[in-house]
This record gives structure tokens, C-alpha cells and sequence, in this order.
């Protein structure tokens, strides 16, 4: 395979997410997949970039939420397809990892690539999905004894949640139990160190580096 076809099977993918294509985004996944194209390339290359022209179009009054919603369930086909490769099938657990998007918030997808990634990693992942209140986090740590809490926000609203929660894990008696991870579009290493957290990655492959340095471990 050239170059050139691997830039085309990348930019049909991302158009059918853009375009809200489900079927098309899964088949052009398929297509690259079995032409050989890594699924992080489909990732780096065709998935995150059409959800950032799709923000942009929102941002700019072209797309509305229905133009988002269908966007991400095109995405969400073509991530059915490509998670199971990006999990991979480690052995030994790296340590165990409970993560959820924080509470009032509906975005998924890139705490659903974090996950991926740590499961890739040898991480045994919790996942609670979105919208996930405090107290749920803290029953990760008190019951489901998970060694690292891991917050996603998407919105500079909802990450005002992540210190709400990390002051639960404290109330519940816990902190010291566990260290906790954040990540998300609007979260910087300032806000993570404000609220207290012990980690804050930019992206889900440097959350793996992350979670490996939090659990001792070389990266
Ligand atoms: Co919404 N949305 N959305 N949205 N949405 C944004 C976030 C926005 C930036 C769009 C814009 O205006 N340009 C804007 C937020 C503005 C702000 O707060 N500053 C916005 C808004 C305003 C809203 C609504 C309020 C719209 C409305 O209703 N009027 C509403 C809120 C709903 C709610 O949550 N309560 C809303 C709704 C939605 C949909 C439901 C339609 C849909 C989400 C579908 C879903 O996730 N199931 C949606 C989408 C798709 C987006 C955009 C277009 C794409 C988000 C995305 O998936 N990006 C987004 C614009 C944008 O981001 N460009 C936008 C791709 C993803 C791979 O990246 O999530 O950043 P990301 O994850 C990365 C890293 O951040 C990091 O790793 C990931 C992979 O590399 N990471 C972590 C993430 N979590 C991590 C955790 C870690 C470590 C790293 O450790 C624990």
C-alpha cells in the first residue's frame, strides 16, 4: 500500500464522520483496516481530526447538536471496529484504573479512547462511563479498589466537577488511597494541580505514560 492510498482511505473515514455516515464510516474503516492501515493512524489521522472540524463547523454556526450527535455515532461505528485492536491482549494487570466522564457531561468518545489505550497498556479499566456523579467515584476506590481514579471534562463547565469530586474522595477518608488523573479538551496541568490531582494527560497515549509513572512503574 502507497502512501497515497493510505491518505485516501484516511480521508474517505473522515468525511464519512463529518458527513454523520455510520454505515460509510464503518466500511471505510473496514476498507483501511484490511488494507493494512494502522488503527492509530485511523485515529490520529481521520477520527479526532473530523470531531475538530465538526467543533470548528459548530463553533462557526454550521453544525448544530443533531450535526454533532450523528457525527459521534458515525465515529462511535467506526471506534466499535478499531478498540478491540487498540486494547490489545496484555496478560499481567498494569495496575486497575476506574474512569468516567464527570458528572453532567455527555462526552464519551475521548475518555472511550483512554480507556482503549490503557487497556492496551495492561490496564484492567473500570469503565463508569458518562455522567458520573462524585459518589460513584468514590465507590470505585472504597468498593471496586481501583489504584487509580481517572476524570474526563469536555466542557469548561463540567470540569469544575473534577474538583467537586476529588473533595468527595477526601470527605470519604480515601485520598490517600489512590491517585487520581485528569484529562479532557478544557483541562490544563494548571487546573490539575489547583484541584489537587496527581496527574493531568493531554492526550490518551500520554495518559498510559501517565498511569504507568502513577502506579511506579517506568514509562
Ligand atoms: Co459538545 N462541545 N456539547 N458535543 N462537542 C464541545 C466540547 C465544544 C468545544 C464544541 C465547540 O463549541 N467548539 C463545546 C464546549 C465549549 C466549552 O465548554 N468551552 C461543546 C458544547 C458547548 C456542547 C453542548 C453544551 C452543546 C449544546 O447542547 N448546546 C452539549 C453539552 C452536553 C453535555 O455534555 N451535557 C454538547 C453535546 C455534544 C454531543 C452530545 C452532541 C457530542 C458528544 C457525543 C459523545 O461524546 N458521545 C459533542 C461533540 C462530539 C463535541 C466535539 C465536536 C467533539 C468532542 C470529541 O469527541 N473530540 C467538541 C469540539 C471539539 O472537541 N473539537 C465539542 C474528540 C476526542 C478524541 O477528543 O474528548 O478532547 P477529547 O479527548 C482527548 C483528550 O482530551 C484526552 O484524550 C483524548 C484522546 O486523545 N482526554 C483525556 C480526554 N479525556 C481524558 C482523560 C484522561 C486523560 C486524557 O485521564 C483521565
Amino acid at each position: 500500500m502507497n502512501a497515497d492510498s493510505t491518505a485516501s482511505l484516511i480521508a474517505v473515514l473522515r468525511q464519512a464522520v463529518l458527513d454523520g455516515q455510520a454505515p460509510a464510516a464503518a466500511a471505510a474503516t473496514e476498507r483501511a483496516l484490511a488494507a493494512g492501515v494502522p488503527p492509530r493512524t485511523l485515529v490520529d489521522g481521520a477520527l479526532i481530526p473530523a470531531m475538530d472540524e465538526a467543533g470548528r463547523l459548530f463553533e462557526s454556526g454550521e453544525f448544530f447538536v443533531p450535526e454533532l450527535l450523528v457525527a459521534a455515532r458515525a465515529l462511535k461505528a467506526s471506534q466499535a471496529l478499531i478498540t478491540p485492536l487498540l486494547a490489545g491482549s496484555a496478560v499481567a494487570s498494569a495496575g486497575r484504573v476506574a474512569i468516567g466522564t464527570v458528572k453532567g457531561d455527555m462526552h464519551d468518545i475521548g475518555k472511550n479512547l483512554v480507556v482503549a489505550l490503557l487497556q492496551g497498556g495492561g490496564f484492567d479499566v473500570i469503565d463508569l462511563g458518562a455522567d458520573v456523579p462524585p459518589e460513584r467515584f468514590v465507590a470505585a476506590v472504597t468498593t471496586d479498589r481501583a489504584d487509580i481514579v481517572g476524570l474526563s471534562a469536555l466542557l469548561t463547565t463540567t470540569m469544575l466537577q473534577m474538583r467537586t469530586t476529588v473533595q468527595a474522595i477526601e470527605q470519604a477518608g480515601v485520598r490517600g488511597a489512590v491517585k487520581v488523573m485528569v484529562g479532557g479538551a478544557p483541562v490544563t496541568q494548571r487546573f490539575a494541580d489547583e484541584i489537587g490531582a496527581d496527574g493531568f494527560a493531554d492526550n490518551a497515549a500520554a495518559a498510559v505514560v501517565l498511569a504507568r509513572r502513577l502506579m511506579g512503574r517506568p514509562a
